[in-house]
């Protein structure tokens, strides 16, 4: 008697864990994987399915194709780790601390990766994560420490420690990937795999098999390359992101040094021949032959035109050059996209998975004259955003909402039917990718830039914007405001804040920035400690270019000392 009670105790259990591990197995079947794409400063001007007029990116656009474009997607805060933080917490960068590229990310953040894993998910991230340390919550990484390398890349592994690779970094961290995706991957856990590419970053070097096509093609130059910054205020004008005079000949254009020497072109800096070596320095002999064999003659011709160049000449010959490689280094992320969607179609793992296509930020290719991000204007705002999910989201489709990177988290935790923390800043896009826009409320969204005195020289600001307007506050070292008209003027050249006829607009865009500061938390007032922390920092790492702001720089720190 005993002895069958027991076993029919032990029998229920048994049913009982079955119908558990069952239930389990359908929860597992249903909850999607994800595959989260990420390229460091890919602007939606280089990517055809929002533009074609400089390449076709035939392989993200499948992504489009099978699923959501988003064209008002933006960023929070528009440079590389804070837009990462923001990613991965869900909050914006004053509450997360990640405010600007110098210091570690805080550990004790909750992740939405941290989330998922605790949830039964398998985690993976491969390639540039900038965090200066190590991710929470991850099965398996590999990621390149700081910036990372193009060719020939370090990379930091969770289980064989730093590892040298040798190749093209695009190639690399796609070829983990795939490896991960084919021997790592269970099949009985959904994942989350994050595929992360250092491309297009500067000084955008282009795999060699697409030196030569890129070298030799033109490309049509944006209305604006000339812009001369009137009409906008000390903020535009000091910025050190101009084209002609800010980028490196040498590190940038791949203006060899002894050509700039035998020239007498200066440079634009004091580190823009060891740009070059720093990155062309660590290529093989064979890379560095086949590289040689496109860029001598880039050289060759540049010798020969240089001398008879005018200033105009100079900013056109840039651009051009500009181009050629940013987009060079975007043709091999599109390739290895493509190999990655292949690889999903071939193993049936497109059903049950989301895929998003996005950059940490967007980037300005010759706009305003500029290269680099970090305003809130259009090109660095704005950042690329697809989204697929066969099945569940209708193919072609396209929405116009103002979402933001800071939505990242709430998806998957509401796609994978977790309950976000109530502390998450952000919203779901689900009712947007499933066609239930009535749910969504959001109508303007915030922004705040933090990373200065620093490389490029962009002031500190924040801003609201709405789909009509942008009302920006300068307040670091000078106090200004910006209105802009979005409709009247899309490529941003009027502050419109002290028309008369914007009275109206701009007491209720005022009103409505101060709600949404205090909505999120924001007061903007940093620590004396923080400011004292990131100054000393900037002066001992000497990490501003410095240039035409010398004098405005010692004052920072000459005033630091009353
Ligand atoms: C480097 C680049 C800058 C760039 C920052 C931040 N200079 O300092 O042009 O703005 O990174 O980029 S480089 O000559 O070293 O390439 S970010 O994407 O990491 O935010
Ligand atoms: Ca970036």
């Amino acid at each position: 008697m005993k002895h069958s009670l027991k076993s029919f105790f032990l029998g229920s259990l048994a049913i009982l864990a079955f119908a558990c591990k069952t239930q389990e197995a359908e929860k597992t079947a249903e909850r999607p994987n994800i595959i989260f794409i990420m390229s460091d400063d890919h602007a939606y001007q280089a990517i055809s399915a929002y533009d074609n007029t400089l390449i076709e990116t035939p392989n993200i656009d499948r992504i489009a194709k099978m699923g959501m474009l988003f064209t008002n997607a933006s960023v929070t805060n528009s440079i590389c780790a804070p837009s990462r933080a923001t990613i991965l917490t869900g909050k914006h960068s004053h509450i997360n601390g990640k405010v600007d590229n110098h210091f570690p990310f805080d550990t004790t953040n909750v992740t939405f990766p941290q989330i998922l894993q605790d949830a039964g998910y398998q985690t993976a991230m491969f390639g540039k994560l900038h965090f200066g340390n190590s991710p929470k919550g991850f099965d398996q990484f590999k990621i390149l420490p700081g910036q990372g390398a193009y060719y020939n890349p370090d990379f930091i592994t969770k289980n064989e420690g730093n590892i040298k690779v040798e190749g093209y970094v695009t190639d690399i961290i796609t070829d983990m990937t795939l490896d991960w995706l084919q021997n790592e991957r269970k099949a009985d856990q959904p994942f989350m795999l994050m595929y992360l590419h250092k491309a297009p970053h500067r000084e955008w070097l282009p795999a060699e098999r697409h030196v030569e096509e890129f070298t030799n093609r033109t490309f049509k130059e944006p209305a604006t390359l000339f812009d001369d910054y009137s009409g906008r205020g000390r903020a535009a004008h000091e910025a050190e992101m101009n084209l002609l005079t800010d980028m490196h000949w040498s590190g940038d254009s791949k203006v060899y040094p002894e050509v700039m020497d035998e020239l007498g072109i200066e440079g634009t800096s004091g580190w823009d021949k060891g740009a070059f070596d720093r990155e062309v320095g660590r290529m093989n002999e064979t890379q560095r032959a086949n590289w040689d064999k496109a860029y001598m003659k880039v050289n060759e011709d540049f010798k020969k035109a240089y001398p008879t160049m005018t200033e105009e000449d100079k900013m056109k010959w840039r651009y051009q050059r500009y181009m050629q490689d940013y987009l060079g280094t975007i043709k091999a992320v599109d390739e290895n996209v493509g190999r990655v969607l292949d690889y999903l179609e071939a193993n049936d793992l497109m059903e049950n998975t989301i895929i998003v296509y996005t950059s940490d930020q967007g980037f300005y290719l010759g706009e305003h004259g500029w290269f680099d991000k970090r305003f809130v204007y259009n090109e660095s705002f704005k950042t690329p955003l697809l989204m697929a999910w066969p099945g569940k989201v209708e193919g072609g489709t396209k929405s116009d909402e103002m979402v933001q990177n800071l939505d990242f988290a709430q998806t998957f935790l509401a796609a994978a039917g977790i309950e976000a923390p109530s502390d998450m800043q952000g919203e779901s896009l689900l009712p947007l990718l499933t066609g239930e826009t009535d749910k969504w409320t959001r109508d303007a969204v915030y922004y705040h830039y933090y990373e200065y005195p620093s490389v490029h020289m962009v002031k500190r600001h924040y801003a609201i914007i709405t789909k009509e307007y942008k009302l920006v506050h300068y307040y670091f070292d000078n106090d200004e405001w910006e209105l802009i008209d979005r409709k009247k003027d899309p490529m941003e050249l009027t502050n419109v804040y002290d028309d008369p006829a914007y009275a109206e607009i701009r007491a209720d865009l005022h009103k409505q920035l101060d709600d949404m500061r205090e909505k999120y938390g924001d007061s903007s007032e940093l620590s004396q400690e923080y400011i004292e922390k990131y100054l000393d920092y900037i002066q001992e790492n000497n990490s501003y270019n410095g240039g035409k702001n010398t004098e405005l720089i010692d004052k920072i720190f000459e005033e630091r000392k009353k």
